[in-house]
């Protein structure tokens, strides 16, 4: 061990030890130690015992004897302890710029937020605005940040690189000379995260737009350029491959470049297997030189004896056999959304007001929003007491009578508390329309402990919508231990709907298990889960992933037209 790891170690200690909200002077002596390590005139080697230490001014007998430990066994309980005392991710979060031990102590201590992910949930939540030394702008400074750091990372939200791609569409699609231009990859599948943005197009005068790609002010450098391949950097952080084909080539790189490997790999060996050779430029019999010529992706598949595959299926999950056998799903699309179930309002942790919604609604000709402010456990988020729950009641009672073309559906998104009880009793539930019932506490239970909360709180005949199924933060919180085969045989059992929770760092539940949930007979419900009325859109990304998960329209609950929803939900009280 060097000097310098050396003085990194007493650096994080000091930092620990300020999350822990030690004294600051011992958190200083640390510090210092640090510094005075860097700068010591001596070989470390030459330390022998704590009597070496004398006279250097920082060193005192305790940190001496740490030294002494770290240099000869290169470890240290007393750091390893108080490392484990504290969550990870923590101290991933003082990376974010302008955020330092202090304020990640009050969010962690305050809120449970214990890392980037989290803490960015949070303040989208508006769960800072109540802490006390936090504000709208502390909360969107340290957004900023998070935006900031991201880039530094791997992996990104399918809805953030969904932006950053539409944005780029968008003006390319008007350069001259351009036939085709279309996104593929992980972004085309609708893939939970991607690695990069795949762009693919066709174009009379490829020079100019490449020079439009690498000159989009959403660039932020340069990777590659040239005549078929270019690649950039964005500002976001996320990189992006515009690859220019000839329109011969491109409904087979668009195939190509959709992916998912495996599904290529499967077709691939389809292919084969009638005799022809299938790659990113062609589709070849035997050992001809020249492709077939096939202008669409629907060609392509149909000369394979298949039906054409939507790219959200095209995963190897089953989908090139029920395409041979013409047995894929008409999967729901965003025209078949009537509605919107889970909006939260101002008079829990959302930003518009009920009236904001109904206008908004109308604005977009969706027949009803299921209101679902968070009940009173959920304190973080100004959750309802019974008397502010009643208040809301009368006042949606209020609006329906005036509204014309929209239905206000009253409901609350109803904490599961530890036992699996909700957290209201029955005469205030008996009130309500419909009970989201989600988990917002008490996360790391054992997964026998966790499955059983969950489905007493299915079972109670109260419980309309199972919210979030899993509490994962994509990129940021696994979800909670869960038997997900048993909550879906309760959801069938019991009638409960499945939320298909639509904030893109949720996407809860997974679209692998929403094809196991409506195979099962459950119904989903599309959530957009929204805290404000830009967040209604998320509805969108909610669909894509009920497409990935083979959903058809009658599979969803916000399908159905108002009077029909209204008849579920009155059917289950
Ligand atoms: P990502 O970028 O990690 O989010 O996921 P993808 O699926 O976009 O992966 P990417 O960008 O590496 O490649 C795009 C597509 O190209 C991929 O879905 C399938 C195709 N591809 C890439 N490498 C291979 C390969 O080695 N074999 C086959 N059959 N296809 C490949
Ligand atoms: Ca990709
Ligand atoms: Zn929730």
């Amino acid at each position: 061990m060097n000097k310098k790891e050396l003085a990194a170690i007493f650096e994080e200690i000091a930092t620990l030890l300020e999350l822990k909200g030690e004294n600051p002077f011992k958190c200083n002596a640390y510090r210092n130690a640090a510094r005075t390590i860097e700068t010591l005139d001596h070989p470390l080697d030459e330390f022998k015992d704590i009597s070496d230490f004398e006279g250097i001014k920082g060193i005192g007998s305790s940190i001496a004897e740490k030294i002494l430990t770290l240099v000869r066994t290169g470890h240290l309980p007393y750091y390893d302890e108080l490392k484990a005392s504290l969550p990870e991710g923590l101290m991933g979060m003082l990376d974010i710029p302008g955020f330092g031990p202090k304020k990640a102590r009050a969010v962690y201590e305050k809120l449970g937020v214990a890392s980037v992910r989290e803490l960015e949930y949070a303040c989208r939540e508006n769960r800072l605005l109540e802490l006390p030394g936090f504000g709208a702008k502390t909360q969107e400074n340290i957004l900023k940040g998070i935006e900031y750091l991201k880039k530094a990372h791997g992996r990104f939200l399918l809805h953030e690189a969904r932006n950053a791609a539409l944005g780029l569409l968008q003006s390319l699609k008007n350069i001259k000379g351009v036939k085709h231009l279309e996104v593929a990859g992980s972004l085309r599948r609708f893939a939970n995260t991607v690695k990069d943005i795949d762009i693919l197009a066709v174009s009379t005068n490829p020079a100019s737009l490449v020079d439009a790609f690498i000159s989009h002010p959403l660039v932020e450098e340069v990777v590659a350029r040239g005549e078929t391949k270019s690649s950039v950097r964005l500002t976001m952080g996320i990189n992006v491959d515009l690859r220019i084909v000839t329109e011969g080539q491109f409904p087979f790189a668009l195939m190509y470049f959709t992916g998912s490997k495996a599904h290529n790999v499967t077709l691939r060996g389809r292919a084969l297997h009638l005799g022809y050779k299938l790659n990113e430029y062609g589709l070849f019999k035997r050992d001809a030189k020249k492709s077939a010529r096939l202008n669409s992706e629907e060609a392509i598949f149909k000369r394979l004896g298949l039906t054409y595959i939507p790219p959200e299926l095209r995963e190897d999950w089953g989908e090139i056999e029920a395409a041979e056998k013409g047995t894929l799903p008409h999967l729901i699309t965003q025209e078949d959304v009537k509605g919107i179930i889970h909006a939260h309002t101002n008079y829990s942790d959302g930003i518009a007001t009920l009236n904001d919604y109904a206008v908004e609604a109308t604005r977009r000709r969706c027949e009803y929003i299921g209101i679902s402010d968070h009940s009173r456990a959920a304190f973080y988020a100004n959750g309802l007491s019974p008397e502010r729950l009643l208040k809301q009641l009368d006042e949606i009672n209020a609006l329906n009578k005036k509204l014309k073309n929209v239905r206000l559906f009253k409901g609350i998104e109803s904490d599961i508390l530890p036992d699996g009880s909700l957290d209201y009793p029955d005469e205030i539930l008996e009130k309500l329309e419909f009970v989201i019932a989600s988990v917002h506490s008490k996360f790391k239970m054992p997964k026998e402990e966790m499955t059983r909360r969950i489905i007493k709180a299915m079972e109670n005949p109260h419980t309309t919508i199972l919210g979030h199924p899993t509490g994962r933060l994509l990129l940021g919180r696994e979800g909670y231990e869960l038997d997900m085969g048993a909550i879906i045989d309760t959801a069938a059992r019991h009638g409960v709907i499945i939320e298909l929770n639509c904030q893109p760092l949720r996407l809860d539940l997974d679209w692998r298990n929403v094809r196991k949930a409506i195979e099962a007979g459950v119904r989903i419900c599309i959530s957009p889960d929204a805290h404000n009325l830009e967040e209604l859109d998320f509805t969108e990304l909610g669909v894509g992933m009920a497409r990935k998960g083979w959903c058809e329209p009658h599979h969803v609950l916000n399908t159905l037209s108002a009077r029909d929803v209204e008849k579920i939900l009155q059917a289950k009280r």
